[in-house]
């Protein structure tokens, strides 16, 4: 995926440099380096730099947790050769949201003179920019409690050479930031605010229209929760027209939450608008732990329902599960992954750790407590233990996150997922593709899908500080050895499931449905292992009732 953070900031300072804010002498160069697909040549940035006697910056855009770390490795001997630096993204952000003090991290990168830059550059980089030019910059800029309304903004953009180093046609864009919820592993809501701020209709078609014209037309629009979005219908709207009326086949990727299929329209107009996927923060289906975590909107009684709105109209959906919440054990955690495979129509299932990320409440509130927290930001990535559990040991938690992707992800299931999507009318070869990486990704890459990719860059010199360089008999061998069997072991991958998909796609003419396909009904909670697996999904399901009962009452009333 290109990074809308960097597509931010590049269109922010590229609007700068249209803007000759430096003066009509000065003109204001921007290389975009994306280092998931690129490598970053510090050497050449230094001479490139120096041919200009260092006027301009470096900066280190849309820097996570986990990424962190290797920022500062970037940026020392760019500080060693007088460039100036600055890191933004939602570490910084994250931690001078949560703590008054500047921590020990922070404190690292401020120590050799990086300049630190929290909350959202809209409105604020021509600031930064002109006081680069002067040689002033401040050690830290922190608009962390002054978010800026989109409406105007300027869009997010990346040149078409620069996303086509990633999928292809595929880019990313916010039309929104901020969530109305409280769930406490959430860093979005204390970094971007629970107020929905949104980009207009219009800003939404000229970011469109930009790319359209590059040859890009696949989005994943990043908004945490478009479904809260409060210009959702607008901007759907807007993308209707562009689809209906001037024939731009545009398609996009959203994330909502699980409540989104009771807002009047939504899910119609999702399709109309292009949408071909959704992502939901699922996470759980033990109500004791989402409600542990504060995310008191995902409610198991209506999770078939949204899920089968999304299928009624051929839309896929793929759903973010975490494991390790306080009520987990190795065992319950397993069950529960069965019970979602046989009573949730899902199709892409993705783990993550429960983390206390940088930004979180739980992060603040671990912290505060002296808790055992692990040093080590590289692996603030969702995909490590960090804390102790009360239920698992480290080694069996980790266990049981890999087991989890083998769990879902068996060839029986996989045959399942495909033959759900084919009678809902879904694209199967690319639910097929889709499934190859994300079934494969943890156990030939070791990364999860999202940090994984088709050829992985490795170069000799760059390694973290603390381990060894490789000698060249040693690192080359190993680096060709380690290409061929990952290769072979995805092409046996691909075998297997290109052979299910095809058994499916030979068999499109027979009729297909299976329990998590039925629509819901009224027995189904006392029947289903999802509304009866413990104690508190049955007083979910009790409590969903009354409610229910409640509101028909009122409803039978008679008003005065
Ligand atoms: C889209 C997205 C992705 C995409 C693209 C990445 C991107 N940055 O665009 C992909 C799929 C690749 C991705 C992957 C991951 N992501 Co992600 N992602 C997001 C998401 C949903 C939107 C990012 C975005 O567009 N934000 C809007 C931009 C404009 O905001 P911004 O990044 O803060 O940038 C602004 C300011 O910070 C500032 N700024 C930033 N940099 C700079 C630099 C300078 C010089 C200046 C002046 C200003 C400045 O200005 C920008 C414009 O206002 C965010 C959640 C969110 N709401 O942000 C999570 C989020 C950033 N991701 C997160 C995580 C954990 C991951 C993964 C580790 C998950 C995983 N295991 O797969 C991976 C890591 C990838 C890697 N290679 O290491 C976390 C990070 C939390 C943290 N404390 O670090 C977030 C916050 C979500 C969460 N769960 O909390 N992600
Ligand atoms: S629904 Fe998602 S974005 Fe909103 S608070 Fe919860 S985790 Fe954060």
């Amino acid at each position: 995926m290109p990074a809308n953070s960097l597509a931010s900031v590049y269109g922010l300072i590229d609007d700068c440099a249209r803007r000759q804010i430096l003066g009509s002498d000065i003109d204001i160069e921007i290389v975009a380096i994306d280092e998931t697909n690129t490598r970053v040549r510090v050497d050449r940035i230094i001479r490139d730099m120096r041919a200009n006697n260092n006027f301009g910056f470096v900066g280190l855009v849309g820097v996570q947790s986990n990424q962190y770390p290797r920022s500062l490795h970037i940026a020392k001997p760019l500080r060693e050769a007088g460039i100036p630096v600055i890191i933004g993204g939602f570490h910084v952000s994250g931690m001078l949201a949560m703590f008054d003090r500047v921590g020990p991290d922070l404190r690292a990168a401020l120590d050799i003179g990086i300049t630190l830059f929290a909350g959202e550059a809209e409105g604020r980089i021509d600031e930064v920019v002109r006081d680069a030019a002067k040689g002033a910059l401040n050690p830290i800029y922190n608009y962390i409690n002054d978010l800026p309304a989109l409406e105007d903004a300027v869009i997010p953009f990346l040149p078409g050479n620069s996303v086509r180093k990633t999928i292809g046609n595929v880019t990313t864009f916010d039309a929104g930031r901020g969530c109305p919820f409280q769930c406490s592993f959430c860093t979005i809501i204390n970094v971007q605010g629970r107020k929905s701020r949104r980009r207009s209709p219009d800003d939404v078609e000229l970011i469109l229209r930009k790319n359209y014209e590059q040859g890009i037309d696949r989005f994943f629009i990043t908004d945490d929760n478009f479904a809260r979005n409060k210009d959702w219908e607008a901007i759907f709207d807007r993308i209707i027209k562009l689809r209906e009326h001037d024939g731009m086949d545009v398609r996009f990727l959203i994330q909502v939450d699980t409540l989104c299929h009771k807002i009047p329209n939504f899910v119609a107009k999702a399709k109309r608008a292009g949408v071909t996927r959704i992502f939901i923060g699922l996470e759980n289906i033990n109500p004791d732990n989402l409600l542990a975590a504060k995310k008191r909107q995902n409610k198991i009684t209506e999770y078939r329902n949204m899920l089968l709105a999304w299928k009624a109209v051929g839309i896929w959906t793929y759903a973010g599960y975490i494991l390790g919440f306080p009520n987990d054990t190795p065992e319950s955690a397993r069950r529960d992954i069965e019970i979602i495979k046989k009573e949730m129509p899902l199709d892409v299932l993705e783990f993550f750790f429960l983390t206390p990320l940088p930004g979180s409440e739980d992060h603040k509130v671990l912290s505060e407590k002296g808790a055992v927290l692990d040093p080590d930001l590289n692996k603030y990535d969702l995909e490590h233990a960090l804390t102790p559990h009360a239920n698992m040991s480290k080694a069996e938690w980790e266990k049981l996150y890999r087991d989890a992707w083998a769990i879902y992800y068996t060839p029986s299931h996989i045959e399942t997922i495909l033959r759900r999507a084919q009678a809902y009318d879904i694209n199967i070869w690319r639910l097929a593709q889709i499934i190859l990486w994300f079934a494969q990704s943890l156990t030939i890459e070791k990364v999860h899908p999202l940090q994984g990719g088709f050829v992985r860059l490795k170069n000799r010199h760059e390694r973290r500080p603390e381990l060894r360089i490789e000698p060249v008999w040693k690192f080359y061998p190993r680096l060709t050895w380690e290409i061929v069997v990952k290769h072979v072991r995805v092409a046996a991958a691909a075998w297997r499931i290109f052979g299910i998909y095809r058994r499916v796609a030979a068999s499109a003419h027979i009729a297909y449905t299976d329990q998590a396909m039925t629509p819901v009904s009224d027995d189904e909670t006392q029947r289903l292992e999802l509304f009866t697996h413990n104690e508190s999904a049955r007083e979910a399901v009790d409590r969903a009732r009354r409610i229910k009962m409640l509101i028909e009452s009122s409803a039978a009333q008679p008003t005065a």
